[in-house]
This record gives structure tokens, sequence and C-alpha cells, in this order.
């Protein structure tokens, strides 16, 4: 389909048009369009831009990957379909690991995501071979490798599911969620739950690892200040006062 420069929702539309077509090659299930239009719906409230609670997250979340000892980033259909080449530079930076772990999960799609990645750029992806189990979820989502989740001290995970997001956490991982819902099971679960849209927080994150990785006390404040619940608060007050404050007719 052809989608016209000048609509006023012509990244939205492109964008969606490149979902279906993951979807048709095996990346996305049919089912991340669904997910990718509720993320859509909550990042209109949020004003579609980061806002000042988002960064202070990105940054913190940065802080927490750079001083763990086995920091993992979790990689699903949506996610690698969105920002495959940002994950891949993010885990250079930042030296972390690269785990495709679907919610459908069908060893052909592992093939086909661990492949799209690699092509993106990152580098000894796992996931095609799991060889470990999460305690706590009964299905297939419970496999994983053991040098990367399962071991992993952090893990970051875009677009989780709330099992595997609660999992994570009781098993004693720090849990970094990057998810525009913030009433979301995932989002309440995580140590610190980014509210911001996937493909603006990726390059937020690595564009502050150089700064953070030379400023350790920067680091450290970055950590001890953080409260999800009050994060997450203020995501949802700013949700709040855009419908209140929005024009009756607008420009959808
Ligand atoms: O590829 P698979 O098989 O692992 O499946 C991936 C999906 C995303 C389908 C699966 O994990 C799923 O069903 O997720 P949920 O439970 O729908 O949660 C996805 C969350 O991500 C929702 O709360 C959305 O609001 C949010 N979300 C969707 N798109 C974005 C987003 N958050 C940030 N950026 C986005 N682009």
């Amino acid at each position: 389909m052809q989608v016209s420069k000048d609509h006023p929702r012509y990244k939205s539309l492109v964008t969606r048009e490149m979902m279906s077509e993951r979807v048709a090659e095996g990346i996305v299930a049919p089912t991340g369009l669904i997910a990718h239009g509720r993320g859509e719906a909550f990042d209109y409230l949020l004003g579609e831009r980061t806002t000042d609670n988002a960064r202070r997250a990105e940054q913190t979340a940065v802080a927490y990957l750079l001083d763990a000892n086995k920091p993992v980033i979790s990689v699903n259909g949506n996610t690698a379909a969105l920002c495959a080449k940002e994950i891949a530079g993010l885990a250079e930076a930042v030296r972390a690991k690269v785990e495709v772990n679907l919610f459908h999960r069908s060893e052909e799609r592992v093939e086909r995501v661990c492949a799209f990645m690699e092509a993106s750029g990152a580098k000894a992806v796992l996931g095609r071979n799991p060889d470990a189990f999460l305690p706590g979820i009964s299905s297939d989502r419970a496999k994983c490798s053991k040098a990367g989740i399962y071991s992993a001290d952090t893990v970051l995970i875009p677009l989780e599911d709330g099992d595997r997001a609660e999992a994570l956490v009781k098993l004693g991982k720090k849990v970094i969620a990057i998810d525009l819902n913030p009433l979301s099971r995932t989002a309440k679960a995580a140590h610190v739950t980014i509210v911001d849209e996937l493909t603006r927080a990726i390059p937020n994150m690595t564009a502050v690892v150089p700064e953070l990785r030379r400023n350790g006390d920067k680091r450290l404040a970055l950590v001890n200040s953080f409260d999800n619940a009050h994060n997450l608060q203020e995501a949802m007050d700013i949700m709040c006062a855009n419908l209140r404050s929005q024009p009756k007719e607008g420009k959808a």
C-alpha cells in the first residue's frame, strides 16, 4: 500500500504496514498486531513523545544495565520488527547478551527471529537451543538459555507479558520493562518501567551510555532515587492531563 508522506499519521501508517509484512514473514505473531495497537493507543495518550519521566527511567535502566554482572536483553517478535538494529547497538554498548524468548513459541519462529536479529547486527544471539527452564511459568515460555536469561542478574524486557515479568522478579533478577501501558502487570512488577515507545526508548538509552559509564556517582544516584510506583503514577498523571487539555476538535 502507498502511504502519502503528507498524511498526518504517516509514521504510524508506515509502521503498521511494516508490522503486517513481518507477520507475513513469520517474525511478528498475528496477535502482535493487537499488542502494537494497544501500544499506539497509550502512546497517543502520552503525547507521542519522550516525557521527562520516561527519560529518567531510561537513564536509570542504563545505570542498572551498566552495573549488572550478567545483563540480558530479551527479544520477541514485535521488538525485533520494530528495532532490531537499535537493540543490537544497545546490547553492544552495555555489553549485554541478546536472547530471543517468544510468547507464541515455535522452533521455526525462534529461528526466524534469531536470524533477523543477526542480520541486523546482533552478535551471539541466544534462544535457539534452550537448555534451562524458568521456574514459575507453566508454558513453553519457560524455555530459556542457561548462559542467558536463566543466569542473568538483570533483564531488559521490552513489550513483555505479565506472567514472565512476575516470574523473573520472583527469581531475584532486576527487571527493566519498556511498556507504554502503565497499568499493565508487567509495568507494575518491574523494578524500572520505561513508559515510552520502544523505538524512542532504545536510542535514548544508547545515547546516555558513554556519560553514565564514566560517572559511577550518577549511576548510584539514579538507582537510589528511583521509585517505580511513583514513576508509573507520574506517567498516568501525564496521560490524564493530556486527556483533560485536548481541544474539542482535533485531527486524529
Ligand atoms: O513475539 P511473541 O510471540 O513473543 O509475542 C509478543 C507479544 C507482544 C504479542 C506478547 O508479548 C504480548 O501479547 O504482549 P502483551 O501482553 O500484549 O503486552 C505488550 C505490551 O506492550 C502492551 O502493554 C502494550 O501497551 C505495549 N506496547 C505495544 N507496543 C509498544 C508497547 N510498548 C512500548 N512500545 C511499543 N511500540
